[in-house]
């Protein structure tokens, strides 16, 4: 008897995973972007033991890509405002996006009302003792548009001096 109502829980648990985002792999991330210019989420936290990590952005937003536009870029706390930069001079044509730039560790493209994107990347890249931050490269939208991104525990956030 209690077997069966286990069982059960855990179909419908299975059924409602498959449904949603993926919650099970803690690898694969999932974070929101509206028409107020936010973020659903200030900081991401990824196992150490994740070789490759998936970010899946969406926009639950209505507004057009051109209107609000957003993207998800990680990069060195210390590169972000060059990065910004570096994006507004490319301009819209490449998704306000430098191309080929180093600096860059993972980006999506720009997702607008309805659409989502996915990106994928090694956390090789990623450097102990550094600090990481995803934003939005839409002009204007990196000084909201921001947050922590952390590989392991939450004190490697602390690591480095106050910035
Ligand atoms: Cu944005």
């Amino acid at each position: 008897m209690k077997n069966t109502t286990l069982l059960r829980l855990t179909g419908a648990g299975l059924l409602l995973l498959a449904g949603g985002l993926a919650y099970a792999d803690p690898c694969k991330l999932a974070l929101e972007s509206n028409d107020q210019m936010q973020f659903s989420v200030h900081e991401l936290v990824v196992p150490n033991e994740c070789g490759e990590v998936e970010v899946t952005l969406r926009h639950s937003g209505k507004m057009s890509a051109r209107a609000m536009g957003h993207d998800w870029v990680l990069a060195k706390d210390s590169d972000v405002s060059a990065i910004v930069n570096a994006g507004l001079a490319a301009g819209p044509a490449h998704g306000y996006l430098p191309e080929h730039d180093k600096r860059i560790i993972a980006a999506t493209p720009i997702v607008g009302g309805g659409e989502s994107a996915t990106v994928k990347f090694a956390t090789s890249l990623l450097q102990a003792g550094s600090r990481y931050v995803f934003f939005c490269t839409s002009p204007g939208h990196a000084t909201v548009m921001r947050g922590k991104f952390l590989l392991g525990v939450t004190h490697v956030a602390q690591a480095g001096n106050s910035n």
